[in-house]
């Protein structure tokens, strides 16, 4: 029978099967799909279990994944940890100020997400407390720009409540991870959505030292509007996986989706002429910013590596 892991512990799994669920262990040797990973299976996997009683059974089969997050094990350059599979929308919670998350942050993390294929939605939260006429500038002008970079984002306020009902609709019935920086409110916004419930989640508010490599597991929960949540302290920014310098614009939506009018197909956007981007850049139509960070990106010979 199929069921999805909402535990790990590296040696044992919690699998859930419709309404069962058991404690699994991995049958024999299952062929490693990925062989550079520290762990097999990962919270959000689905696996064929095979019951041994009501409460054990064995996994026998793991199911292909539609994306991943990994973090790289320390010191073995090779060598990654499964955080979560089959994430169906990362939300990255940002605020203006108190604190101020930086546009650098959220450009580097919406990059990470397009390298996984992971959907994110940004939630600007604490909308409670921007509420000056310069504040309600620079939401306009996130919400601009993010969108136009084809990006959904809104304003939430986990104390006044606004959109949180919105929210709780739109994730229902998806696997979803919270992401963003250390005090911008994502234990409160899940305290918002499913009060009863999210004290039984523990590891999100603890801090999460960037510094460390050990290991982090994560743990899915089924909060009452039928999202699947999962806990990590891991996706506070996602590591980044591997790719080439070349690839880079392919994870700015909105400059590969312009990038295919430049002249060359090879263009970096930064000094080729008759190149669309740094036009679209000029025109207005790409923001400032969000050009910028890619350049700074593309610059960055640590891009690859950075956690
Ligand atoms: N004014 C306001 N404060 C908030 C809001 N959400 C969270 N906070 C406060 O921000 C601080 C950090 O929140 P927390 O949920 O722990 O952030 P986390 O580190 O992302 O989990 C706490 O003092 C919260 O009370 C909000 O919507 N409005
Ligand atoms: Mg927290
Ligand atoms: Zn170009």
């Amino acid at each position: 029978m199929k069921g999805i892991v909402v535990k790990s512990t590296g040696s044992w799994y919690k699998v859930l099967s419709g309404e069962q669920r058991f404690d699994c262990r991995i049958k024999g040797k299952i062929r490693l799909e990925d062989s550079k990973s520290t762990n097999p299976i990962a919270v959000g996997d689905w696996v064929e279990i095979e019951p041994e009683n009501a409460e054990q059974a064995v996994i026998s089969h793991i199911y292909d994944r539609s994306n991943y997050i990994i973090r790289k094990a320390a010191n073995l350059s090779k060598q990654s940890h499964v955080i979560a599979a089959n994430v169906d929308m990362a939300y990255l919670v940002v605020t203006l100020h108190s604190p101020k998350t930086l546009l650098s942050f959220i450009d580097r993390f919406l990059l990470s997400a397009e390298a996984y294929t992971i959907p994110c939605t940004i939630l600007i939260n604490k909308c409670d407390l921007f509420t000056s006429e310069h504040d309600l500038a620079t939401i306009t002008e996130w919400k601009e720009m993010y969108s136009k970079a084809g990006y959904d984002i809104f304003c939430v306020s986990a104390h006044s409540g606004e959109n949180i009902q919105k929210l709780s609709n739109e994730m229902a019935g998806k696997t979803v991870v919270f992401a963003g920086n250390s005090g911008v409110g994502k234990s409160s916004l899940l305290n918002a959505l499913a009060p009863q419930f999210a004290s039984k989640v523990a590891s999100i508010s603890k801090s999460h030292n960037k510094g460390t490599h050990t290991t982090t597991f994560a743990e899915m929960y089924e909060l009452p509007n039928g999202a699947r949540f999962i806990d990590t302290p891991g996706v506070k920014s996602f590591g980044l996986l591997d790719f080439d310098k070349e690839e880079l614009s392919h994870y700015f939506p909105e400059i590969f989706k312009t990038s295919k009018h430049c002249q060359f197909h090879n263009c970096t956007h930064t000094h080729e002429p008759h190149c669309a981007v740094l036009l679209a850049v000029e025109n207005g139509e790409i923001a400032l910013s969000r050009y910028e960070n890619y350049v700074s990106c593309l610059l960055d010979e640590n891009t690859k590596h950075r956690k």
